[in-house]
């Protein structure tokens, strides 16, 4: 009988080199056996070697995108990524208002790597409104943590602070991703019965220049370990494990931030096969 895998919908930028966005949303959501559906909301020119241009689509098409796939499938999770202005914020929480899809998870894209601004100030203002309260979890990292709650956000105790303040914000559930921090460090925390409940992660800071995409991979990893039924902190330990072996099975492509490698278990069945490329 053929399968009936979990669809995972990626609402995200397209960066050509498929580090990061909706190209390699798919290849996350496809490594974790889930089927991944995507609706664009940016056009970036970028390579490895940084973003040059960033256009935002029109919102009708991210509308019509989005109805279109809702009316056609169930949808178990969905990523959002980077937005690119601050009608696509609205057009996206206008639809997830009448669709009320579950397992929504929120990466507040806020800039690129090599520091180019993906949403402006009045998209921020707009995702804090509008996003951050009808999503079932948030996934900033620090710095994105830092913007949007206007704290400093660069410890453990900052970050127990900023993600107490997203929860002011109505935020249900919050992962700070610390991965560029001394010690790698991410932070979960939700509303328990007890009041928030904190959870620390923790892993050894990894030196490599494939860490192009790492944000992107790790909330569509989140959504579909959500999709496939895990809870929060099962969903939360085994994105970062997914990361953390993405980032050291990093792959060479391009002169500038390399990409994870995001199918990197495509080739450990090819070695215990006994075939394939090897090198
Ligand atoms: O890593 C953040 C990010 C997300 N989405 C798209 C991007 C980038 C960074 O460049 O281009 C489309």
């Amino acid at each position: 009988m053929a399968e009936k895998p979990p669809v995972v919908l990626t609402i995200a930028g397209f960066d050509p080199s498929s580090g990061a966005g909706i190209t390699a949303d798919i290849k996350t959501a496809a490594a974790h056996g889930c089927y991944g559906v995507a609706c664009i909301t940016a056009m970036t020119v970028q390579s490895t070697a940084g973003v040059r241009r960033v256009e935002a689509i029109d919102t009708a098409l991210v509308t019509e995108t989005l109805a279109e796939l809702a009316a056609d499938m169930d949808i178990a999770a969905v990523h959002i990524g980077m937005l690119g202005s601050g009608k696509v914020v609205k057009a996206v929480s206008d639809f997830l208002q009448r669709a009320r899809l579950p397992n929504v998870v929120l990466d507040p894209v806020l800039r690129s790597s090599s520091g180019v601004a993906l949403l402006g100030g009045p998209g921020v203002k707009l995702l804090i409104e509008k996003l951050i309260p009808i999503a079932d979890v948030i996934t900033p990292n620090v710095d994105e943590a830092a913007v949007i709650t206007d704290l400093k956000v660069r410890d453990l105790e900052e970050m127990k602070l900023a993600a107490t303040r997203l929860h002011e914000f109505g935020a249900s559930s919050v992962v700070i991703t610390g991965g560029h921090l001394e010690k790698a460090m991410d932070l979960l925390s939700y509303k328990g019965k007890s009041g928030i409940q904190q959870e620390v992660f923790t892993a050894e800071r990894q030196r490599s220049n494939s860490t192009h995409g790492t944000g992107c991979a790790f909330a569509t990893a989140m959504a579909c370990h959500l999709a496939l039924g895990r809870g929060l902190a099962e969903a939360t330990l085994l994105a970062k494990t997914y990361v953390t072996a993405a980032i050291s099975n990093g792959q060479t492509v391009g002169r500038g931030i390399g990409p994870v490698h995001h199918l990197y278990r495509m080739n450990q069945q090819r070695r215990a096969a006994g075939s394939g490329n090897e090198a």
